[in-house]
């Protein structure tokens, strides 16, 4: 892409609000070239159920002082660079920062320039961003997994101890039905929950998924009840799936499992069966942290164990950082990879990662955080870099931000568009 000579000539940082109410940081990038101007806006999310290998999302000093250093450092020192070269910027971003984990600028600020910067060359290349970031002319959009009930680190206590209940519309033949899809399921799984939990009030987790008073057993019926019923309704295959999130319930002195709404605990080997059996029992298309993040052997016995039957995703265990996904690959551990920009920093780093997956033949499936805004940027790394999954819930503004953004772009491809594969 020939950008004639668009530089970076503004960057501006902002504290702004997040779908829980926390502090999260902004980035404003202006490129210019004799006159003309291209702007990009980003925004960075953060997670609840955070893996213990992510880059540091704030500085000691928090949001404000992330803020501070853009202003004082950052921005002086990227001023004038070219914004066409991006992993000329992000490596700026590594050196300026000067720690490996991107604790001092803050991981956060280090993602929103990133994207920003990206969004401004598009904008000044006068094309959308998927465009932009795309390496040849074959465009692929991700089949949706939408999170329909949840519990673990997003919802109250008595919510299931499985962090996220999911359902895949794999069967659509377009982005838009899958979306709807996940919608439907979404609305059927709450009348199913009321006909079990006569305390239910309607209440969601940090991702719009219902947070009722069940156990996880009870709300794996439900979700797998509502995605068999959609898909009689709708005549393709929606499927359920979880993210177990394993490293949330996993205790280091116990080395065991604490399922403490069910009363229970799993050891590594029970812990495996447990997943094994609610993987043949209700047909699960995908698993994502089944075991805790360190537990590489574990993940390679079940996505072994599983075949091709399901997809087995890491993500606490990768955290999108390509060493930890190499160790993974080398012993199997899984077959798609969960990809959160959020959670190495820099675009560079997050396309480093997909193509890692890619070249493993796994699945790249990217992916929102628990505390998200209205950013719409991975729906677009998606489509860029041909994942062929996206993980960003099924209703709530933030989500839907992602959602729709999808469907306007797959519209725009109009006859190019053709749907991803996830295996
Ligand atoms: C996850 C995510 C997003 P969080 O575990 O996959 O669904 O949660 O952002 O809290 O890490
Ligand atoms: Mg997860």
């Amino acid at each position: 892409m020939r950008l004639h000579g668009f530089t970076v000539k503004k960057l501006v940082a902002r504290k702004i609000l997040d779908s829980r109410g926390n502090p999260t940081i902004e980035i404003d990038a202006v490129a210019a070239s004799n006159g003309k101007v291209g702007f990009g806006r980003a925004a960075a999310p953060s997670g609840a159920s955070t893996g213990k290998h992510e880059v540091v999302a704030f500085p000691a000093g928090g949001p404000d002082a992330s803020i501070e250093m853009v202003r004082a450092t950052v921005a002086p020192r990227l001023t004038g660079k070219s914004v066409e070269k991006l992993e000329e910027i992000d490596s700026l971003l590594h050196e300026l920062d000067g720690t490996s984990n991107f604790s001092k600028l803050g991981g956060n600020a280090a993602v929103a320039i990133s994207m920003a910067v990206a969004k401004s060359a598009a904008a000044a290349s006068g094309l959308p961003l998927y465009r932009y970031l795309n390496e040849g002319d074959e465009y692929s959009l991700p089949y949706p997994i939408g999170n329909v009930l949840g519990g673990g680190a997003h919802a109250g206590k008595m919510a299931p101890d499985i962090q996220e209940f999911i359902s895949v519309g794999i069967g659509a033949q377009k982005f838009v039905d899958a979306v709807f899809a996940n919608a439907k399921v979404h609305k059927q799984v709450k009348a199913k929950i009321g006909e079990r939990d006569k305390t239910f009030t309607g209440g969601k987790g940090d991702e719009g998924a219902w947070a009722p008073n069940l156990d996880s057993l009870q709300a794996m019926e439900v979700v797998a009840e509502a995605c068999e019923q959609v898909t009689s309704e709708l005549g393709f295959e929606v499927r359920p799936a979880l993210d177990v999130a394993a490293s949330s319930l996993y205790d280091e002195k116990q080395k065991k499992y604490v399922y403490r709404r069910e009363g229970k605990t799993r050891d590594s080997g029970e812990q495996i069966d447990f997943v094994l059996d609610l993987i043949k029992t209700y047909k699960l298309f995908y698993v994502e942290d089944p075991m805790h993040e360190e537990d590489f052997e574990g993940f390679a016995e079940l996505t072994r164990k599983v075949g091709k039957d399901c997809l087995i995703c890491g993500d606490d265990i990768f955290v999108t950082n390509v060493k930890r996904i190499k160790m993974g690959m080398e012993v199997g551990a899984a077959n798609a990879v969960l990809i959160k920009p959020n959670q190495i920093g820099t675009l560079s780093d997050t396309l480093a990662a997909v193509k890692l997956t890619k070249d493993h033949n796994c699945a790249p499936t990217i992916s929102h955080r628990s505390g998200e805004t209205p950013d719409d940027t991975i729906a677009h790394l998606a489509v860029a870099w041909g994942c062929p999954l996206i993980k960003t819930g099924a209703v709530g503004g933030e989500r839907i931000a992602k959602l729709n953004e999808l469907i306007r772009i797959e519209e725009e491809l109009g006859a190019k568009a053709k749907m991803g594969r996830p295996r």
